[in-house]
Order: C-alpha cells, then structure tokens, then sequence
C-alpha cells in the first residue's frame, strides 16, 4: 500500500471524529445558594391554621426553609407569624451543595413549640418540591431558579461552581 491510501484514511478518521464529537457540558463541582425568595406558600393548612394552641388565638405560620437530600440543611432564621406576604430570606447564606446532579427537596416548615401555648405540638411540614440543582442543559453563572407546587412559588438564587 502506498503512503498516500494511509494519509486518506487517517484524514477519514479525523473528519468522522470531528463529526461525532459532542459537546457535553460540564458538571459543576458544586451549587452555592446565595438567597431564596417564598412569594406564594399554603398560610393555612387546607383552612386549619398552622397554628391553634390550646390557650389563646390561632397565629400563622413560622416559617422557615429546610433542603434535604445527600445533605441536610436548615435555614438559620425563620419568619414569625406570617400572613402570605414575600418572604425573603437572606440571613445565613450562602449554603453549599455538593451534589449537583442528585434529587433535592425544598421545604417550608411551621416552626411551632415557639413559647408555652403550644409545647406539646411538633413543627409542620407545609410544603415539599423536588429539585435537581443540575439537569445538564450547560447552567453556568448565577441564576434564579423558580420552584412551584400547588399553590406555592419560591425563587432560588443560585451560582454553579465549577472548580
Ligand atoms: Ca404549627
Ligand atoms: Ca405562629
């Protein structure tokens, strides 16, 4: 065989390679939550206040935010007797994910057992969403990530960390 049938197939195999290559995004090392915004959230429990102790008036909620999955965290803050309003949290941030790809939960829990009235009660879950930080459709930068389900809304601030 001639030198020129090898440089014939060594330039097939480079012009087949180049048009099969992909372009995979890459995956982040990790997440930072920079700040999470509650705009809509359930203020009673399908009419029944969160909370209703035995001796004096029933108050709403005391909210606060939890994200569970290959790790646990707990906002360091919670909002008191709430009313529907926004909620903003800024306080205790920013937190850290370090598994991008894995399936989180976002919840909205009642923090009850605040004073007297209500020492027998355990803090509520009100609300629960899915979320997978990455979904491999290239995220990079910073970004606000909208969370909805039923009647609740929440934006997650968040930057992709690739390292
Ligand atoms: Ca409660
Ligand atoms: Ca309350």
């Amino acid at each position: 065989m001639n030198k020129n049938f090898y440089l014939l197939a060594l330039a097939s195999m480079l012009l087949s390679g180049c048009e099969d290559e992909e372009v995979i995004p890459p995956v982040p090392s990790g997440i930072r939550i920079n700040e999470i915004i509650v705009y809509e959230y359930p203020v009673t429990d399908g009419g029944i206040p969160w909370d209703d102790p035995l001796f004096g008036s029933a108050t709403g909620p005391d909210v606060l935010w939890q994200i569970t999955g290959p790790q646990t965290i707990w906002s360091s803050v919670y909002f008191p007797n709430t009313d529907g309003g926004v909620l903003e949290f800024t306080e205790g941030f920013p937190v850290f994910l370090n598994d991008p790809e894995a399936t989180y939960q976002v919840k909205l829990w009642d923090k009850d057992d605040l004073d007297v009235s209500d020492l027998a009660s355990s803090d509520d879950e009100m609300v629960s969403i899915a979320w997978q930080p990455f979904t491999n459709s290239g995220e990079t930068g910073t970004e606000w990530i909208e969370l909805t389900s039923g009647n609740t809304v929440m934006d997650i601030q968040v930057t992709y960390l690739f390292e």
